[in-house]
């Protein structure tokens, strides 16, 4: 009989085979948790990121353990920034742009330090790193490829920044038919009201795009 996971979660309990499930970490990056990076260039306290990274830590090491596919995200752009819209690096009045030179290398570029995933939560090798230019983690990736290579149909999904980068990758993937597990405090948001409402929107009017659970609750399910 295929193993099964049940994961207490809202509005529903749901199960879930855990050969065909993925743990997405989104964008758990220095940029985003550190100061002197992007988050903080947008004017942010980058602080009130850091209560996710220890859930997380709890969710990839019980995801590894019960030998989930687990695939990290980073935002950012190449060094010539020739993926990065012009309207993407013009946007507002930061205190440094996309490409400008910080205390972590250069604001949101690949290879730099600030692009790096927190050390809490670095990937192990063979789990796959995508590297998106965008807010969703399937624009201009390799990530819808990976996903049905191994037929995926669960996506548990953390990571930074709820309403932004977690919600277009989860409403792009439940657009994809994947069902997908927001897990609550291993998110975090700049501004806490956008968590909470975010997590509201995804579970609202029956699921309308996905389901959310805790990081205790993921971990006691899959042992
Ligand atoms: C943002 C992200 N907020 N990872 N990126 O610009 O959510």
């Amino acid at each position: 009989a295929t193993p099964t996971v049940h994961l207490e979660a809202e509005p529903s309990a749901l199960a879930f085979d855990p050969a065909a499930t993925a743990l997405v970490i989104i964008d758990m990056q220095r940029d985003f948790l550190e100061p002197g990076g992007f988050g903080e260039s947008l004017g942010n306290d980058v602080s009130r990121l850091a209560a996710a990274i220890e859930p997380a830590a709890s969710l990839l090491d019980a995801a590894r353990r019960a030998g989930l596919l687990v695939i990290h995200t980073r935002e950012g752009h190449r060094p010539d920034l020739s993926d990065a819209p012009p309207a993407k690096i013009a946007r507002g009045a930061p205190s440094a742009r996309i490409g400008d030179p910080g205390p972590m290398g250069r604001i949101l570029i690949r290879g730099e330090p600030g692009h790096d995933i927190v050390p809490a939560l670095r990937p192990l090798p063979g789990e796959p790193v995508i590297d998106k230019p965008g807010k969703g983690a399937f624009y201009a990736t390799d990530l819808a490829g990976i996903l049905s290579a191994r037929r995926i149909d669960t996506l548990l999904v953390c990571g930074v920044t709820t309403e932004v980068c977690v919600h277009t990758t989860v409403r792009e993937a439940n657009d994809r038919g994947y069902r997908c597990v927001v897990i609550a405090d291993a998110c975090a948001s700049y501004i806490p009201a956008f968590h909470e409402a975010g997590l509201a929107m995804i579970k609202a009017q029956g699921g309308i795009f996905g389901w959310v659970s805790q990081s205790a609750q993921a971990v006691s399910a899959l042992g």
